[in-house]
C-alpha cells in the first residue's frame, strides 16, 4: 500500500512527522512548528472540527473566516460531484464558457445592490481573494490607460488592512511583516492609516470625529501624492485579518465623498464580509457606501471548495466592454465549473435557510449582546462586534487600560488555552477574534460564550500565577 493510501491510517504522531518532513505551511515558522508538531484536523460536521486524537473543538472562526453555512454539508458535496460528473473542468478563455459559471454571474449580479444607478452585472472570476486582488490592480489600471489617463497608476490601501499574500495583494495590504520579506510594496502603492479609534483616537475626540479625521488622511494621501496619480482606494469594510477593527459609522460616508470629489476608484474587499457575515450578501450595502470593485472569496462556497473573484461595477465594465479589445489577464480555473456549481448551492442554503436575516435580527443582536458581556471580565479592556464577527482586547490593568507588553503574548497564551478546552479564536496581537459559522444558534453561542470565559479565567490565572496582571 502506498504512502498515500495508508495516510488515514497512521496515528497522529506518524502524521506530524510526515508534515513536519514534506509540508511547508503558510504564514509559519517551519523549524519551531517542526519541533511542536500540527494540530491534526481530521472531520467536521456543523460547527465543530475534531482532531486526530479524537477532542471536539468549537470552531468559532469558520475554518478561517469563510465556512459560514458550517461543516459536512451535503447539498455542497452533491453539487460537487455531479458538477465533476457532467463536466468537471473546462476553461473559459478563447470564447467558451459553462453553464454553472453563467448561472453564478448572473445570481451574483442579481444579489449585488445597485447604489445610485451603479449597478454590478459583471463578474471576473478567480480561486482566492489574492488573485481577485491581483486582478484588482490589473483592471483599475487598464481602465485608466484605457480612459488615456495611464498616469493614474497608485492605489492607496491602509496600514493593517489585508488583501492577500501575493505579490500584489501583500502590497495592496499594510502588514509590516509581509512588507519586510521581499522588498514589498511593489511601486506605484501608497497607504494610509487605520481607522483604530483605540490606538489612534486622541484624548477628548469623540468617536465620530475620529471616524471623519481617520477618513481625511486619504485626502491629504491624494493631495501630497497628486490626485492626477491615484487609480483607486482599496479598504476592507470592517478589517478581519487586523483584528476585527469596526470603523465609526462616520468612516465611509467621508471616505465616499473623498472618493467622488477626486474621481478615484473604490475597492470594497469584501473577501470576509460578504456573503452573510455582516448579515448582507455584499457588506457595502450595510454601511451605505458605492464601491466600483467588490473583492470577494472564502463565504461564497463556504470555503468547501476555492473560488474568489471581483463583482465589476458598471462604470468600470463600460469603459473595459466598451473600449478594451482583449484584456490580457485571466486564471486557468477562471469560471472553474466545480467551484461554481458549489457557489451556486451554498448561495441556496444561504438563502433557504435565511441566514442573513439571521444574523441581521434576533440571533445576531444575541451573539452581540453576549459577545459584549464579557467587557466585566478582569482581562477585557473593549469588545466590538460586527454582524458575526467579534474582537476581545486584553489588557493588563481594566481602569487604566494598560497593554500588556508584547512580549507576553497574551493573546497567544489565551488561544492556547481555548485550544486546549475545545474552542478556536485567533490571537491578532492581544485582540482575541471570533467569526463563527452563520448557522450557530442562540444555544451554540451560549456554548461558545461559555468557552470563551473558562479560556479568559484560565488566561488570567496563568498571568497572575506569572505577576504580570
Ligand atoms: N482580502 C481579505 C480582506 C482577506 O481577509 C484575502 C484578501 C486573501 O484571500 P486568500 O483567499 O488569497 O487567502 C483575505 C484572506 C487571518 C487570515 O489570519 C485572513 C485571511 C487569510 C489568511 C489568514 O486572519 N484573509
Amino acid at each position: 500500500m502506498s504512502v498515500l493510501e495508508s495516510a488515514h491510517d497512521l496515528n497522529t504522531r506518524e502524521i506530524q512527522g510526515m508534515d513536519a518532513a514534506h509540508f511547508l505551511h503558510p504564514f509559519t515558522d517551519f523549524k519551531s512548528l517542526a519541533v511542536r508538531g500540527s494540530r491534526v484536523i481530521t472531520r467536521g460536521q456543523g460547527i465543530y472540527v475534531w482532531d486526530s486524537e479524537g477532542a471536539q473543538i468549537l470552531d468559532a472562526m469558520s475554518g478561517l473566516w469563510c465556512v459560514n453555512v458550517g461543516y459536512g454539508r451535503k447539498e455542497l458535496a452533491d453539487a460537487a460531484h455531479a458538477q465533476m460528473m457532467t463536466l468537471p473542468f473546462y476553461n473559459s478563455f478563447f470564447e467558451t464558457t459553462n453553464v454553472p459559471a453563467v448561472k453564478l454571474a448572473a445570481r451574483l449580479s442579481s444579489l449585488a445592490p445597485s447604489v445610485d444607478g451603479r449597478s454590478f452585472e459583471h463578474v471576473f472570476y478567480s480561486s482566492s481573494g489574492s488573485e481577485s486582488n491581483d486582478s484588482n490592480v490589473r483592471m483599475v489600471r487598464r481602465y485608466w490607460d484605457l480612459l488615456g489617463k495611464p498616469k493614474r497608476k497608485i492605489i492607496i490601501g491602509r496600514l493593517n488592512g489585508y488583501h492577500g499574500s501575493t505579490v500584489a495583494g501583500a502590497s495592496l495590504g499594510g502588514m509590516s511583516a509581509m512588507h519586510a520579506q521581499g522588498d514589498l510594496p511593489i511601486p506605484d502603492i501608497a497607504h494610509i492609516d487605520q481607522p483604530y479609534f483605540l490606538e489612534k483616537g486622541l484624548a477628548g475626540e469623540s468617536i465620530e470625529e475620529f471616524g471623519i479625521r481617520a477618513a481625511g488622511w486619504l485626502e491629504e494621501k491624494i493631495l501630497s501624492l497628486g490626485a492626477e496619480r491615484v487609480a483607486a482606494f482599496i479598504a476592507e469594510p470592517v478589517q478581519g485579518a487586523g483584528g476585527v477593527i469596526v470603523p465609526p459609522y462616520t468612516y465611509w460616508p467621508e471616505i465616499q465623498r473623498i472618493v467622488d470629489k477626486y474621481g478615484i476608484l473604490l475597492i470594497s474587499d469584501e473577501v470576509i464580509c460578504a456573503f452573510g457575515r455582516l448579515g448582507h450578501w455584499f457588506a457595502y450595502e450595510k454601511f451605505g457606501y458605492k464601491p466600483d470593485l467588490v473583492t470577494f472569496a472564502k463565504g461564497v462556497t463556504s470555503g468547501y471548495i476555492p473560488l474568489g473573484g471581483v463583482m465589476v461595477g458598471s462604470r468600470v465594465a463600460q469603459v473595459l466592454i466598451e473600449r478594451g479589445g482583449e484584456f490580457a489577464h485571466g486564471y486557468t480555473y477562471s469560471g472553474h465549473p466545480v467551484a461554481c456549481a458549489v457557489a451556486l448551492a451554498n448561495i441556496d442554503i444561504i438563502e433557504k435557510e435565511g441566514l442573513l436575516q439571521h444574523v441581521r435580527g434576533d440571533v445576531g443582536a444575541y451573539f452581540s449582546r453576549r459577545f459584549g458581556e464579557l467587557s466585566d471580565h478582569p482581562l477585557v479592556g473593549s469588545i466590538q462586534t460586527c454582524g458575526f464577527m467579534g474582537a476581545i482586547l486584553l489588557v493588563r490593568n481594566k481602569r487604566s487600560a494598560e497593554r500588556f507588553d508584547p512580549g507576553i503574548e497574551a493573546g497567544m497564551q489565551c488561544r492556547g488555552h481555548c485550544f486546549r478546552n475545545g474552542l478556536i479564536m485567533r490571537a491578532v496581537g492581544d485582540r482575541m477574534i471570533v467569526a463563527p459559522p452563520l448557522v450557530m444558534t442562540t444555544g451554540d453561542i451560549d456554548e461558545m460564550m461559555q468557552l470563551i470565559r473558562k479560556a479568559l479565567d484560565f488566561t488570567l490565572k496563568d498571568l497572575t500565577k506569572r505577576g504580570l496582571v
